[in-house]
């Protein structure tokens, strides 16, 4: 329930600015992929994985239903369940993206998958194509990220956690 409240407080703030800075400009910014990652396959195996934050910045309902990629014939939306302790990975066909909210694509929870992933060499990103119920495809650039950790997110977009809770200022003014 508190996060009911927030999200209409947080739409009703958006609204507003919107309309005092964006007059005559009033196409939304429809579903936004950020933080985009993928982890391309361990040795000696041919699977790789995606994730990212997606997040419905339209007023309608939508629903992820399909992912695909050059490196891959076969691309499926996964999601982990626990089952008798042990987590599970199990395919989904599709994932809701309500108006709104953001969904995240992370270990442990949804994710791409890429089956058969061809790479080539020195290659350091991926074009991933998703495609919505209602929205228009979209085919995104995605950096290949290494398995020991240690590429830091590199374009700025990542969770911009700036140090306290200051709550009310959203500093992004896009
Ligand atoms: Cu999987």
């Amino acid at each position: 329930m508190k996060h009911l409240c927030l999200g209409f407080a947080a739409a009703a703030l958006m609204a507003c600015s919107g309309q005092d800075n964006h007059a005559g400009h009033n196409h939304d910014e429809g579903i936004v992929i950020s933080a985009a990652r993928v982890l391309p396959p361990f040795p000696g195996r041919d699977i790789s994985a995606g994730y990212f934050e997606i997040t419905n910045h339209s007023h309608k309902d939508d629903r992820l239903i399909a992912a695909s990629s050059p490196i891959s014939e076969t691309v499926e939306i996964h999601t982990h369940n626990e089952v008798d302790g042990v987590m599970k990975m199990r395919r989904v066909d599709g994932v809701d993206l309500p108006a709104g909210q953001s969904v995240m694509f992370k270990p442990g929870g949804y994710h791409l998958m890429f089956f058969k992933t061809k790479l080539a060499e020195g290659q350091t990103d991926v074009s991933v194509t998703l495609t919505y119920e209602t929205a228009p495809p979209v085919t995104i650039i995605v950096p290949l990220e290494g398995h020991d950790g240690t590429s830091a997110p590199k374009n700025g977009h990542g969770s911009g956690y700036k140090g306290g809770h200051d709550k009310g200022s959203h500093g992004s003014g896009n």
